[in-house]
């Protein structure tokens, strides 16, 4: 992002508050946004209830903190945030915030609420000293379409708040199915966060993959089809910027393996095959069933819940082609997962424009206020506020990859996507624009964006263009120029 578009955008809120400095609510409201353009991106987990939330958000931390499955917690959106010793803050929702103590139990945290119930907290806040958390606040949200509407409204409301803008600046969005209510919430989202803007910035997950074929060795090959034919709807791709599988169980599991479960899954390896496969053959079986000498049906217990079906299965498998070793057999399982190209296209579509996304929900957050409350001598506020909505290139390539993923525009196919590409669509680094290798050059960067400028420069000269695509045109030229002069200057320095 260019400076000049963070400095134009902190302005704009340094000039807003010297407007309102009268009126403690704004005041408040416009320091928590300047307050965002220093922090890092706000990435909030959403889904609907029991889609796995919690788990994937250990995995994406390669730490298992999040509490899953425990009744009272999951109803209180709870920030993960980077610390440099551990901490946890209660806010309720009346009264002073207060610390809790930082107790785990087998690893996870575990909230001691005293006296208070979920109602009575507005959210907890952890800090934790995880590396991943050092550029992207984790939000774990109640689920969506709960059967208590009073929690679901909590996320709701937190997510896609009426008149102020979202408190989270983009969303992983967790699904088993496609649902109408996952799609109507990913509407609001889109429309509460960027409606004026008219952004997409969130990604979805098909979550628990391994259950898709109810934990059979070949369930991700399942859900890899699927999350496919998700990515080709319509529906879904105007909404999310791409949907991956993942088995986030195993992803977290893989990520903090123990000694132990290792040698609990040689063990199984070790058994005769058709003992084994009988012991294998549902869950249910697993824990009933005797396992091999050694392994207790509590530890079998513990085996499935850490690994499910699919994870066993998977790990005899790998076992017994030689990853001998939890290292290695950790890393394999943790690629077989899908977590990888998760955490790829959070790099790349959410990460590497994190500034354009704070800044945008900073704009949102001015936009509002000054409709919601305007007062004499805030028009020059507006005008300076929709000269950046309008000319500050980041925005225009967000809005522009929006109207490409939904409308569409007169282009041929070809030249529509390889716009999409060129503006960011597939993620905002240079070498990823230009569909070239993460080790290219800077020169051969910088060859192949003179190559797509001069291209993209003669498709809007061209009469046949439509006049619709000439703005298309100019911001893929734009984007052109951009990645030119950064690869330019990279080709300059020194090695
Ligand atoms: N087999 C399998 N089970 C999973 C997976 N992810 C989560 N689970 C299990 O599903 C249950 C719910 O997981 P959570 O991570 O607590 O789900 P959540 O969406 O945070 O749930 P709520 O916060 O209560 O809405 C737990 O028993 C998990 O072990 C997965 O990828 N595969
Ligand atoms: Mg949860």
């Amino acid at each position: 992002m260019t400076p000049s578009t963070i400095v134009g955008v902190a302005d704009l809120v340094r000039e807003a508050l010297d407007a309102y400095r009268d009126d403690p609510a704004s005041v408040a409201a416009l320091q928590g946004y300047a307050r965002r353009l220093e922090e890092p991106l706000r990435i909030a987990v959403a889904g609907m209830v029991k889609a796995g939330k919690s788990t994937l958000l250990n995995a994406i931390l390669g730490e298992e903190i999040a509490p899953t499955d425990t009744a009272e917690c999951t109803r209180i959106v709870t920030w993960y945030r980077y610390g440099h010793t551990p901490k946890i803050t209660l806010y309720p929702v009346t009264g002073e915030p207060r610390s809790l103590p930082v107790k785990r139990v087998d690893g996870r945290l575990v909230f001691v609420l005293g006296d208070a119930t979920a109602d009575d907290v507005a959210r907890l806040d952890v800090e934790w000293p995880s590396p991943g958390l050092r550029d992207m606040t984790l939000i774990d949200t109640p689920g969506i379409a709960s059967l208590s509407e009073d929690v679901a409204a909590r996320s709701t409301s937190f997510l896609t708040p009426e008149d102020t803008p979202s408190e989270a600046d983009a969303i992983i969005y967790l699904m088993r199915h496609m649902h109408a209510s996952d799609l109507r919430f990913l509407e609001s989202f889109k429309d509460t966060e960027a409606g004026r803007s008219g952004t997409v910035n969130a990604l979805a997950v098909l979550s628990r993959a391994d259950e898709v074929g109810a934990g059979r060795i070949d369930s991700l090959l399942s859900a890899a089809d699927i999350a496919e034919r998700y990515r080709r709807d319509h529906s879904l791709q105007k909404l999310a910027l791409g949907v991956v599988p993942v088995a986030g169980l195993l992803a977290q599991s893989a990520r903090t393996m123990r000694q132990s479960d290792f040698e609990a899954l040689q063990l199984l390896a070790g058994m005769e095959r058709t003992e084994r496969e009988k012991l294998l053959l549902s869950a249910d079986r697993f824990v009933r069933v005797a396992g091999p000498e050694g392994l207790t049906t509590a530890a079998r217990t513990a085996l499935l819940e850490r690994y499910g079906l699919f994870g066993i299965r998977l790990s005899v498998v790998l076992i017994r082609n030689g990853f001998g070793e939890p290292t290695p057999l950790a890393h394999e399982l943790a690629r077989r997962s899908g977590l990888h190209p998760l955490l790829d296209l959070l790099g790349r579509q959410f990460q590497a424009r994190a500034e354009a996304l704070k800044a945008r929900t900073a704009l949102v957050g001015v936009d509002t206020l000054l409709r919601t409350s305007p007062r004499e001598g805030t028009g020059a506020l507006v005008a300076a506020l929709e000269r950046l909505q309008v000319n500050a290139h980041e925005f225009r390539e967000l809005r522009l990859l929006a109207t490409l993923r939904t409308t569409g525009t007169s282009l041929p196919p070809e030249l529509a996507s390889e716009a999409e590409g060129l503006i960011g669509g597939w993620g905002a680094a240079s070498h990823v624009r230009l569909g070239l290798d993460a080790d290219a050059g800077p020169e051969q960067l910088a060859a192949e964006a003179r190559r797509y400028l001069e291209k993209w420069r003669a498709v809007s000269e061209n009469p046949l263009t439509d006049r619709s695509a000439l703005e298309v045109c100019r911001v893929v030229v734009r984007s052109c120029e951009g990645v030119v002069a950064e690869c330019s200057h990279l080709a300059a320095q020194p090695a």
